[in-house]
């Protein structure tokens, strides 16, 4: 089966063609390469020097044997999109190729449009596209469990019931995001939700929460296949940045009290999640949301692990509760559903099995390359 992985030079993107190529799919890649130039304009690095994309391709090649087809470009470009599709006729399309930086969207106006144009406009044209000429093709997207919020009762996966003056339907669950990206992305879920009721698109909205760690099965085969992992203010994430902090004697930034709840996976079950998404299409006309995590935690309790797991290996840690660059609850209800995937045979890894394997070690090993200067937050929510 072909599967075009569009984002596969990125974090999540690069791990999961990867691992949809070892498990025997034909994988094809396109990614602009835009996050590494934005990666120069901020001055930042992510912490294990990444190899370009077609040295990585042919060192996957060497390895096992696969060949991952690449096509460059961006896809805000319909002509570019719509060629790489004729050449590549994916049954399935993976789409990971947005901004997808909540910081990066509120440095300031030219930086919400930007965002917001990429990504939307992104998936526009590939709806557009499957639409044209390719119907069957399942469209495997990642959103955001952002995109709900921190709303007072039980989130739901995509859709609740509601019963309102003595009728009931099941409809779209409230979107309430925290900036302007997560915005973005809920304006691509009701893009696709359309495309699927009018067009008889089959479309998968994978609401991912925030992913940790490094290594995957495929990634961790050779030093040339390595990931991206940042730790920077703007697109570094919280689990990741605390470990890298912990490994260079930074204080664990924790923003604001620390009770901001969230949902979190280890990257090996990001790749696993789509293999299964690809694995059951969504029917013809089905819009269907999948929440893809594995365990919920405060960011102070994530703190507190990474202290302990940092202190059992030597590591002098401290936890420092800095002024909350964001604009967002503190302390909150968070109580969020993720059956689907479970039910399609996910395994998760659990956070506590892996933070020493996964991430810690990992973070000591190239604490050299961190460049502490682009540890704390810049940007703000509040002007
Ligand atoms: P990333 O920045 O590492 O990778 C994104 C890739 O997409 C980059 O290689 C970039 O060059 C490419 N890209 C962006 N715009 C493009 C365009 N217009 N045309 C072609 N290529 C383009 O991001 P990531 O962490 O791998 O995230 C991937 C997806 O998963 C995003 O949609 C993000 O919203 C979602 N997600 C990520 C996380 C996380 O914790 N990393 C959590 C939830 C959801
Ligand atoms: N936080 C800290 N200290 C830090 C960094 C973050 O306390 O040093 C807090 C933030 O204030 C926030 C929480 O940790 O409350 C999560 O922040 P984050 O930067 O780890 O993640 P977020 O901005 O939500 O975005 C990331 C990815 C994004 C994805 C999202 C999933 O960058 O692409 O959509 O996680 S979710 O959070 O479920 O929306």
């Amino acid at each position: 089966m072909k599967v075009l992985v569009i984002g596969g030079d990125g974090y999540c993107g690069w791990a999961t063609a990867l691992h949809l190529s070892n498990r025997g799919y034909e994988v094809g890649i396109i990614d602009n390469y835009v996050r590494r130039f934005w990666d120069l304009q901020l001055g930042s690095n992510t912490l294990p020097p990444i190899q370009q994309l077609e040295r990585r391709l042919d060192c996957w090649k060497g390895i096992s044997g696969n060949d991952i087809e690449l096509f460059v470009g961006d896809i805000t470009d319909y002509g570019f999109l719509s060629k790489a599709m004729h050449a590549f006729e994916p049954a399935a399309v993976v789409h990971f190729g947005e901004q997808r930086s909540a910081p990066f969207s509120m440095i300031d106006r030219e930086h919400a449009v930007m965002t917001q144009t990429n990504n939307v406009v992104g998936t526009l044209n590939l709806l557009y596209a499957i639409k044209e000429d390719f119907p069957d093709c399942h469209l495997v997207k990642l959103g955001t469990m952002g995109e709900y919020g921190t709303p007072n009762i039980d989130i739901e996966e995509g859709y609740i019931k509601i019963e309102h003056n003595g009728r009931s339907d099941v409809l779209p669950y409230p979107k309430q995001p925290g900036s302007m990206y997560h915005l973005s992305k809920v304006h691509d879920s009701h893009n696709i939700h359309f495309a699927c009721k009018i067009w008889g698109l089959r479309a998968t909205d994978l609401n991912q929460g925030v992913v940790y760690g490094v290594l995957t099965e495929e990634t961790g085969a050779d030093e040339r296949l390595v990931n991206r992992l940042d730790y920077d203010g703007v697109f570094g994430t919280a689990l990741n940045r605390f470990c890298i902090q912990a490994a260079v004697g930074h204080p664990l930034t924790v923003y604001g009290k620390g009770g901001q709840t969230r949902a979190f996976l280890d990257i090996r079950d990001t790749v696993r999640c789509v293999e299964l998404a690809i694995a059951k299409p969504a029917d013809a006309g089905q819009f269907r949301v999948l929440n893809q995590f594995t365990e919920m935690f405060s960011v102070g309790d994530l703190a507190l692990m990474v202290k302990k797991a940092g202190t059992a290996l030597g590591l002098d840690v401290e936890i420092q509760n800095i002024e909350n660059p964001r604009v967002e609850a503190e302390e909150h209800y968070f109580n969020a559903k993720n059956t689907k995937l479970l039910d399609l045979g996910l395994q998760p890894h659990l956070l506590s099995d892996s933070l020493l394997d996964s991430l810690l070690n990992y973070a000591v090993k190239y604490r050299d390359r961190v460049d502490k200067r682009q540890i704390l937050p810049k940007v703000t929510w509040k002007r």
